[in-house]
């Protein structure tokens, strides 16, 4: 055999020989690279006498040309190859169920998606969101709200106290979210209007309360502000709430030692089949408390009571949360049982907004 058909006959051989598209260029780059056997051949073509040169060439090109073509057979072959392995190794069962991602299998804890509900509802009003500490002085928890020394009002909140500090000064878990409202009055000039949602505690455990509870509570400090703009204000948030149109609210008078007047509301509602509605029925469920901040809280509070006046409210956010939400047992919010978070809890990327939707 000639030196050409020798290394035809191993070119093409190693060509078929090639198991994948890889091995395939490692031949191709062997035998036409720069450095390959045929390109060799090809550059021994100058050293020869025309005649030869004539024949050879045409030998070596026509070799040259018959190992392309055989190169692209056989690429396209493994192409084939590589795309029926895929094929079968990648097969989709149809039938399994749709893997969730983390993002879509969180939910939000419903006492999370009120809070967020009543941020959308409060910022349309005007509103902004203040905080504070959940450990607090006892002047901000009680004195500076006009709940005398040793007075009985006090006793009502059931607070845990801290152990004396250095200075003996004793801290208390904050029994309601007030002292916000003390903080925001003490340190921005009015008209205030501030929503404070957060933790708050009292020694008190049962099937209807639990130590640690939270709650919201506004307020609205101006020259002019009044019983009137509380109903209002009330009324406009008791109706986006509970994303009704319509709802018939009615004022109790009450007692609380940081407001006069002390009104308690409830809202009117129906109890039919063990589901509560809002905007119909003659029931009424009490929701919240509310009333004018008393002139010795807004003076202990660096505001002159003859040129300033607000009214303040506070209710339960866990509360409001199993009334909107139909949740029976206050005490499961705090149980972290994700089969309940996966019942009761909301997709996080479902935002309330008063435009998307409170709660979808
Ligand atoms: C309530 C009911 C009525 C209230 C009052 C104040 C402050 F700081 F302005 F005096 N903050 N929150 C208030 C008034 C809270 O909760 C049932």
């Amino acid at each position: 055999m000639s030196e050409l058909a020798s290394l035809e006959a191993d070119v093409l051989a190693s060509v078929e020989a090639a198991a994948d598209e890889a091995a395939l260029e490692t031949v191709r780059v062997a035998a036409l690279g720069k450095k390959g056997s045929i390109s060799a051949l090809l550059a021994t073509l100058g050293k020869m006498a025309p005649d030869e040169r004539k024949t050879q060439g045409a030998a070596i090109n026509a070799l040259k040309d018959k190992v392309t073509e055989a190169l692209a057979a056989r690429k396209v072959i493994l192409k084939e190859a590589a795309l029926e392995a895929r094929l079968v190794a990648e097969t989709v069962d149809v039938t399994l169920p749709v893997r969730v991602t983390p993002l879509e299998a969180g939910r939000i804890h419903p006492i999370t998606q009120v809070m967020d509900e009543l941020a959308a509802i409060f910022a349309d009003l005007g509103f902004s969101i203040a905080e504070g500490p959940d450990i607090e002085s006892d002047d901000y928890n009680f004195t500076k709200l006009n709940f005398p020394p040793d007075h009985p009002a006090r006793e009502m909140h059931d607070t845990f106290f801290l152990m004396p500090d250095a200075k003996g000064e004793r801290k208390v878990l904050r029994t309601h979210t007030s002292p916000v409202q003390v903080r925001t009055m003490l340190t921005q000039k009015p008209p205030i209007r501030v929503i404070c949602p957060g933790r708050t505690y009292r020694c008190d455990s049962d099937q209807t309360h639990t130590p640690m509870f939270h709650q919201v509570e506004g307020l609205v400090i101006d020259k002019q502000a009044n019983l009137g703009h509380l109903k209002w204000v009330l009324e406009e948030f008791c109706k986006a709430f509970f994303e009704v149109s319509d709802v018939k609210m009615r004022f109790r008078p009450s007692f609380f030692p940081f407001t006069e007047p002390s009104m308690e509301v409830d809202i009117q509602c129906s109890r039919k089949g063990g589901e509560i509605r809002f905007g119909e029925g003659d029931d009424w469920l009490e929701i919240l408390g509310c009333g004018m901040v008393h002139p010795n809280v807004l003076r202990n509070c660096g505001l002159d009571p003859d040129v300033y006046q607000g009214f303040a409210w506070g209710m339960g956010i866990d509360r409001i949360a199993m009334l909107k939400y139909g949740m029976p047992d206050l005490r499961a919010f705090f149980e972290a049982d994700v089969r309940w978070l996966t019942h009761y809890g909301f997709r996080p990327l479902d935002m309330p907004s008063l435009i998307g939707g409170l709660s979808s």
